[in-house]
């Protein structure tokens, strides 16, 4: 909902020179995000709360673990300039635009923060827009850093590389922040912070956001090869087109435990969702390439699971 894309190819296009910084960009082996704190202006992630950034870093392992893809860095220079653009985490009606954001190789750039979201959303999360000018091989960059599939025809596109995006978290939700999220503890009356991160980061990487999900959405349900394999055949979605149907099931990856999907529209307050074998495939079929071993910490999870607290009441979320 909140993807801006403002393709601009107009060459020759100058920013403000002070835009750009030295960098040096660090080969890693996996893809990693990087969280931006620097729009978090209700402190939600400061002062001391500083502590939640080291628990959105962990549950953001729960993709960095699985991703294989090499996603080329965005380095503007000369003719070659872009903007970034995405919502404001701490006032969501609005946007944010960086010039000529250096972004590194296998770099995604997440600017997180809190707002008071409406009704009974208690999290927002999508990829970020942009604008951008200069040679070909620059705009194909920002468009699609590396993934062939991405730059092809927007009705046609098989992949997705964004530069990243934005992630809020509601201000006035009671959240559980468990610095251990493979054990499941009883947090009644509270939504997991956990779950909800996991949940928008999904989003980020094009659950419901990206064209190539768009591109294999059918008569209200999701057609991906991979998904339709996890599921048992097409995977019904929401209303919206970009979650699956509430209180879709699927397994913990690499178990036969039964868990309500991570992308379904909404989380039971007072239990924690991990990210399961169908929203992996939902990753898979929107382009991104995924280790086939699931990491070690699901056998955790199993025994966690029996722990889970009564659900209370659900409430809406929404990316
Ligand atoms: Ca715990
Ligand atoms: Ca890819
Ligand atoms: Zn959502």
């Amino acid at each position: 909902m909140k993807s801006i894309r403002q393709l601009s190819r107009l060459s020759g296009l100058l920013l403000a020179a002070g835009a750009l910084q030295l960098t040096t960009s660090v080969a890693r082996a996996t893809v990693a995000f990087q969280f931006d704190y620097s729009f978090d202006t209700s402190g939600f992630f400061s002062g001391g709360n500083i502590g939640r950034r080291t628990l959105l870093e962990d549950a953001a392992t729960v993709f960095t673990s699985r991703i294989t893809d090499t996603l080329d860095a965005i380095t503007p220079g000369g003719v070659n300039s872009w903007t970034a653009v995405t919502f404001n985490p701490s006032d969501t009606g609005t946007n944010i635009s960086v010039s000529n954001l250096l972004v590194d190789l296998n770099t995604i750039i997440v600017y997180v923060g809190a707002s008071d979201l409406p009704g009974s959303t208690i999290g927002l999360g999508g990829p970020g827009g942009f604008s951008v000018g200069g040679t070909q091989g620059f705009v194909d960059t920002v468009v699609g850093r590396g993934q062939a599939g991405a730059l092809l025809a927007q009705a046609s596109r098989t992949d997705f590389g964004p530069w990243g995006g934005s992630l809020a978290f509601d201000s006035l939700t009671n959240w559980y922040f468990d610095s251990n999220p493979s054990t499941v503890e009883t947090f009644t009356g509270q939504n997991d912070f956990y779950s909800v991160a996991v949940h928008e980061l999904g989003h980020l990487l094009g659950l419901g956001t990206a064209d190539s999900w768009d591109n294999l959405v059918s008569g209200g349900a999701f057609t991906g090869v991979n998904s339709v394999l996890a599921n048992g055949g097409n995977v019904t979605l929401n209303a919206g087109l970009d979650h699956w149907a509430e209180g879709t099931m699927s397994t913990l990856v690499g178990t036969l435990t039964a868990q309500e999907a991570a992308m379904d529209p909404s989380l039971t307050t007072g239990s924690r969702k991990f990210f399961t074998t169908l929203d992996f495939a939902g990753l898979d079929d929107i382009g991104w390439s995924l280790t086939a071993i699931p990491e070690p910490a699901t056998f955790g999870w199993v025994a966690a699971l029996g722990a889970l607290g009564l659900a209370l009441s659900r409430r809406a979320r929404r990316r």
